[in-house]
């Protein structure tokens, strides 16, 4: 048997996630806390990790406080057998700015795959929530002997436009053109209405990546990103091939949620994807324990039901209390409180949040140590919500920040 090949990852964790706003006023959105105790990078790092994957970087540089604290705290590794996991601050060690676009992140950071030297370099972006087995990506990578693998899933036509959109060869592995966030995405020989798009994930052959990411920075012109510059720059030279997303198994999935994969970059989204975790047979599954996702938990009692509080289809996080509430179809985090007569429903409360006596809260995501007062509305009356200051998204769900004061 030959030598294991040897593989470095790197963690997309810069991103700002504008759309995100409330939430990511304060936090990178790979930070942004997801499913009761988990934060959006727990996925990438657990799909790594699962997937023999122990020597990872992880680029940070948006208002990287809280992210930078839970993956130190959380994903601490034994550096016995060389293997870490370790954020890495933008340092501008080529001149005194910050990472210009994902290209850059990695080009300014150089110095971690020069101190590693791997055969193959994963790079990852961190805000999607999914699984995915990484090393059967990495065999399809070396089996291919492209210089990059894209992973690439089908979407709707009409959700397209906000992601890179691949077209294959007739070999259906190859990538003949890339498109970065086309306006009038292309549907597939086999279906118009699918269009088939990058997932952002990436499995490079080092020499190719160091490259690819010298050229790019002598080049002016470029907006130094991976999906919008040095992807379509490798397809133009034919060295791009792809990994279909459908291909890959993980221990413990079933039909229904093997090919999940969300884009929880917008409010909307983010709010759809916890409804998918407490529908009763789950699109996704938290609970499957061969493929586990991991996260740190606070040290915190067993959630509670008192004084007739009830709860149905929904996720209690430890340490959450229901005295003589209502909950129906919400994800509860860690310390959170509903009283009295009050109601919760189809709604999303972050750590902390205290929902008072008599309250509605429906549609809507409440961020970390909001007090709801006794008896007031959110997520009844759009018109009343934006008058307080809250955000009201297209489809109609209420958003408040942290700590952000309520009145009735
Ligand atoms: P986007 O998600 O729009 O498209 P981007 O905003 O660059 O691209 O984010 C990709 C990843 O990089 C995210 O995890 C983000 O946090 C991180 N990131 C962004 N800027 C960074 C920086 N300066 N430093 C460090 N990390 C940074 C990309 C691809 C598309 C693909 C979609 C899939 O460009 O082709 O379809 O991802 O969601």
């Amino acid at each position: 048997m030959g030598k294991e090949p040897r593989v470095l990852g790197i963690v997309l964790a810069g991103g700002e996630g504008k759309r995100l706003m409330p939430l990511t006023a304060d936090r990178a959105k790979p930070a942004v806390p997801f499913g009761g105790t988990y934060r959006l990078i727990d996925f990438v790092l657990s799909n790594l990790v699962n997937g023999g994957i122990r020597r990872l970087c992880v680029l940070t540089q948006y208002k990287s406080h809280s992210l930078d604290r839970h993956v130190s705290l959380t994903w601490r590794m034994s550096t016995l057998l060389g293997n870490y996991i370790t954020p890495v601050p933008a340092q501008q060690r080529l001149g005194p700015r910050w990472f210009q676009g994902s290209a850059d992140a990695i080009y300014q950071s150089l110095n971690l795959i020069y101190d590693d030297q791997p055969d193959y370099v994963v790079v990852f972006g961190a805000d999607h929530v999914y699984r995915m087995d990484v090393s059967q990506m990495v065999d399809a990578h070396i089996e291919g002997g492209a210089g990059v693998t894209v992973a690439g899933i089908r979407l709707p036509r009409d959700q397209a436009s906000a992601f890179g959109v691949i077209e294959t060869d007739s070999d259906g592995r190859s990538i003949r053109a890339f498109l970065e966030k086309p306006a009038q995405p292309p549907g597939l020989p086999d279906n118009p209405d699918e269009t088939f798009v990058s997932m952002g994930n990436y499995v490079f052959t080092t020499d190719t990546l160091l490259d690819a990411l010298r050229m790019d920075a002598d080049d002016e012109g470029s907006v130094h990103d991976m999906g919008g510059s040095i992807i379509p720059m490798l397809t133009d030279k034919g060295e791009a091939q792809v990994y279909d997303f459908a291909h890959n198994d993980v221990p413990g999935t079933t039909e229904r949620d093997r090919s999940y994969w969300r884009d929880v970059g917008t409010l909307d989204s983010y709010h759809e994807a916890h409804m998918d975790l407490v529908s009763v047979d789950p699109v996704f599954n938290l609970y499957n324990t061969r493929w586990p996702i991991y996260t740190s938990f606070p040290q915190l009692p067993g959630a509670k039901l008192v004084e007739g509080g009830q709860a149905g289809d929904s996720i209690l996080s430890m340490g959450s209390i229901v005295a003589g509430g209502h909950v129906e179809q919400s994800v509860l985090s860690p310390a959170t409180r509903v009283l009295h007569g009050a109601e919760v429903t189809s709604s999303v409360i972050l750590d902390g949040t205290v929902v008072g006596a008599g309250a509605v809260v429906r549609r809507a995501i409440l961020d970390k140590n909001i007090v709801v007062p006794e008896g007031a509305r959110i997520g009844v009356d759009p018109e009343h919500d934006r008058a307080r200051g809250f955000t009201v998204t297209d489809s109609g769900i209420t958003v408040l920040g942290k700590g952000q004061h309520v009145t009735g």
